[in-house]
């Protein structure tokens, strides 16, 4: 294909998949707002990590297929991929949709495709893009093309899945449908399913609103399961076996930028609607405080008066190194309003962001009462308790089910997992 792409946004979705299609001998050109971001890339460095990025982005400089810069350049294909987070009331911040799309106002051409990625709320590319597009003169559906198709890949896998995963592409009329299926088809393996814009926003949104009400489920079985003596891993695990049941898992809060944010789009669109939606928000931001209260109840029933905690996790989930919107972040800030002392750990965080963040689990474990373990990663589900010296008290609190609970308890712990209240009258 001797196309050219604009790719708006070299962030975590726009920068893989910018190399990704210079990579199939498309001519590529990035474009972010961030000057330091593009003067690492045109240097072949990298502002974010992802597996095979590195040697990808090399391989699109070298064969000059790639060329970034911090504004747009005429194409065939206009890519959009910035964030659209939400802001402090919850409400979905476009700023940076809109921005990108009056971006490329300028260079729009007749037989123009744009393709949005970034996950909006639905009717965003009818509502809010098109009347920015239409600026150009050119008519819509006819003249300039418009689609919308979600990114749905995970970090650490962006490139397996960027090719494996199924692709959902919903354009504003068949043409654009067509003609954005046909440039995925460079080195999309996977199934390209083809829709209209607002379903394919529907789509991407509801894909990660049915995981966050999911979640919220568990954590409420989690509470459930702790009042009337069942644990409810095992419980989870074994409904799991019946062929239509598929529960995930309970936690101390639901992180990420996607999870936690893409059901507030469906809540600000039907508030009077969208109760279960928003109730299963309350009730994954609550599990933080949930946690930090059971940290108190643990010092309580022990008589320990001025517990130290040692926090075992700070990134959003297991084995990454990202601890932006993480729940941990908010375990933090609960126990410090309840006045429990604390240091944190991770492995995967090499710089200490935090003001009682040390690079060294001794140095978290010295003199704590309990070790809470906040986030599963490999390093702590092979944790020896043998080798954890120098606690005031030995105790632990999994809000993962990551340990072995029984090597820990043969090593003198008392061990409790959120959820499970089998073992709480050792306490
Ligand atoms: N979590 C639980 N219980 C579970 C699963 C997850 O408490 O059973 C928590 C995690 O600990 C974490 C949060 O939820 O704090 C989110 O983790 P995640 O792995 O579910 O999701 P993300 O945010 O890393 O990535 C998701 C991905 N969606 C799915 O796996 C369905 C990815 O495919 C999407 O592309 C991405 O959101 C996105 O950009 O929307």
């Amino acid at each position: 294909m001797d196309k050219k792409v604009c790719v708006i946004g070299l962030g975590y979705i726009g920068l893989p998949t910018a190399v990704m299609f210079a990579n199939h001998g498309l001519k590529v050109h990035g474009v972010d707002i961030n000057e330091n971001a593009v003067k690492l890339i045109n240097n072949k460095q990298l502002h974010i990590e992802e597996n095979g990025l590195q040697e990808r982005l090399n391989k699109a400089i070298d064969e000059g297929n790639f060329t970034v810069s911090t504004k747009p350049e005429q194409a065939d294909v206009f890519i959009i991929a910035v964030p659209s987070p939400i802001n402090e009331e919850k409400k979905a911040n476009l700023d940076y949709v809109r921005e990108a799309t009056k971006s490329i106002v300028p260079y729009l051409r007749n037989g123009n495709l744009v393709i949005l990625e970034s996950t909006v709320p639905p009717r965003t590319v009818e509502d809010v893009m098109i009347p920015i597009l239409e600026e150009t003169g050119l008519e819509i559906g006819e003249e300039l093309f418009v689609s919308h198709s979600p990114e749905r890949v995970i970090p650490g896998r962006v490139f397996e899945e960027l090719v494996n995963n199924d692709r959902i592409v919903g354009g504003i009329n068949e043409k654009s449908s067509e003609m954005t299926k046909n440039l995925y088809e460079v080195f999309v393996k996977g199934t390209i399913h083809i829709t209209d814009a607002t379903t394919a926003e529907m789509v991407k949104v509801i894909e990660n609103t049915y995981r966050d009400v999911n979640i919220a489920f568990a954590n409420e079985l989690a509470k459930i399961s702790e009042n009337i003596g069942v644990n409810v891993w095992e419980a989870i695990k074994l409904a799991n076996y019946h062929p239509r049941v598929n529960i995930h898992l309970p936690g101390p809060g639901v992180g990420g930028h996607c999870i936690a944010v893409d059901p507030w789009f469906l809540v600000e669109l039907q508030p009077d609607v969208a109760k279960m939606i928003h109730l299963a928000r309350t009730i994954n931001d609550g599990m933080p405080a949930y946690t930090a209260n059971k940290v108190k109840q643990l010092f309580a029933e022990k008589r320990i008066a001025h517990g130290r905690v040692a926090i075992l996790g700070l990134a959003f989930k297991g084995n990454i190194d990202d601890m932006r919107e993480s729940p941990s972040i908010e375990v933090i800030h609960h126990l410090e309003k309840l006045g429990i002392d604390y240091t944190a750990y991770d492995p995967h965080i090499k710089e200490n962001k935090l003001e009682r963040q040390t690079q060294n689990l001794e140095e978290a474990v010295n003199h704590a009462d309990l070790i809470l373990i906040l986030t599963d990663h490999n390093e702590f589900k092979e944790m020896l308790p043998e080798k954890i010296e120098g606690m005031r008290s030995k105790m632990i609190l999994d809000t993962k089910n990551c340990i072995n609970r029984f090597a820990w308890e043969k090593a003198g712990f008392t061990v409790v997992t959120l959820g499970d209240s089998k073992n709480l009258h050792k306490i």
